[in-house]
């Protein structure tokens, strides 16, 4: 096989391509194991028994539902990004060895040594690091892809090379759309928990002016390269590094699309903390919601001030405003990302791997949550934390 025409490679194919397409390894014996579990792609471990490396490669078909029909492009898009965010972050994402335009894949760093964070949330670990880290990320990420730094013209450039209308699209189904009008009926919702759902998202107009006007912005607001899909699930930890990688839904977008998402990961680590009783794990959680949010405004505030080439956009309250908008668009993101995982059809484990008894309870009160953050996401900053806002609305289920 020569690898100049794209077929959707398996084990065996990518053990003759890391071979023919790369000098990564100095022997032939190898070991190729796919082990994949994310919602798209296929991801490949290989490993000499030294070294080792990870291929992603991507098909035409979504491994979560063969209803999501993709250009195998995406995968490409996801090296570019990682690259670009790289060279702001290079601690923070795997190192990249090749980006394949023809077989649709990715040769990077193996993190085998790191854990998913979501795997390790729900072990009940904590990662004292992760919060200054993924608040830097955000901040190198976000601010040096906006019109303030990055000037117009390659701002321009790149959103031309990076438009990602597909999963722009399945985030506008998934994310804007469906929990909210179930109109292609595959929402899953248990039985316990459909009136609360009917009541709550599908009889209320109140909460369907707040998304629509949510979805402009996802549409329209072509402000940084975001990641796009910063969830528990696209992020490597360890003791004391942490990896961000997976951004293939990444695009010049609302740069509170980022935050937003990953601190609504955060409260679900939080709710499946409380069900099991980690106190230690939950204080964690609580200070490192605290800490994202002042390690990002604190540094995107450092990097504007510092690093801002416009003149026309270097005004100290222009500035400001632009960090406060970033929050309250975040707050309004992490309502919907919350709302999506419970009722949509993309899950998360912190809920599925609830113990029955409490997990109604749970849906029931993050749900109120979002809402509040979707419709009041200005308020926010009036309460001494998000937490309170949180704990108001736990209620007791008979
Ligand atoms: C069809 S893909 C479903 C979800 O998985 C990805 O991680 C994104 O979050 C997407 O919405
Ligand atoms: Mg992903």
């Amino acid at each position: 096989m020569a690898f100049e025409q794209y077929f959707l490679m398996d084990e065996a194919a990518v053990k003759d391509y890391i071979r023919k397409k790369t000098n990564i390894f100095s022997h032939d014996d190898l070991s190729v194991t796919e082990i994949g579990d994310g919602n798209l792609n296929y991801v490949f471990h290989i490993t000499d028994g030294e070294q080792s490396v990870i291929v992603k490669h991507s098909g035409h078909i979504a491994r979560i539902s063969d209803e999501f029909k993709l250009s195998t492009d995406r995968t490409v898009r996801e090296g570019a990004v990682l690259s670009i965010h790289g060279g702001f972050v290079p601690d923070l994402v795997p190192e990249i060895y090749l980006v394949d335009d023809v077989m649709k894949c990715v040769v990077m760093e193996d993190l085998s040594d790191y854990k998913i964070l979501r795997h390790g949330l729900l072990d009940g670990h904590i990662y004292p690091y992760f919060g200054k880290h993924i608040g830097r990320y955000l901040a190198e990420t976000l601010i040096r892809t906006s019109d303030f730094i990055l000037p117009a013209k390659e701002k321009k450039e790149l959103q031309k090379a990076l438009i990602n209308p597909e999963l722009c699209e399945i985030s506008e189904d998934l994310v804007y759309t469906e929990p909210f009008y179930n109109p292609l009926n595959r929402n899953e919702v248990s039985d316990a928990l459909l009136p609360f759902v009917e009541q709550m998202l599908y009889k209320d107009d109140g909460i369907k002016r707040a998304v629509a006007a949510a979805k402009l912005k996802f549409l329209n607001k072509a402000e940084c390269l975001i990641h796009g899909d910063l969830h528990s699930g696209s992020i490597f930890v360890n003791d004391n590094e942490t990896k961000v990688i997976d951004p293939e839904f990444g695009f010049f977008g609302p740069a509170g699309y980022d935050l937003g998402n990953v601190l609504a990961h955060l409260f679900f680590a939080y709710a499946y903390a409380e069900t099991k009783g980690r106190t230690e794990q939950q204080d964690w959680i609580f200070a490192t919601v605290q800490e994202v949010l002042s390690e990002f405004k604190s540094r995107a505030h450092h990097l504007l001030l510092t690093e801002t080439c416009d003149i026309a956009l270097n005004q100290p309250a222009t500035i400001a405003s632009y960090i406060q908008e970033i929050e309250r668009d975040a707050y309004v993101v992490m309502g919907l990302e919350l709302i999506r995982r419970i009722v949509g059809l993309a899950k998360v484990a912190d809920i599925t791997e609830m113990d029955e008894a409490v997990r109604l309870q749970k849906e029931i009160q993050l749900i109120k949550f979002a809402k509040f953050l979707i419709q009041n996401p200005e308020s926010v900053t009036i309460y001494p934390s998000l937490f309170s806002l949180y704990f108001d609305c736990q209620e007791k289920v008979a």
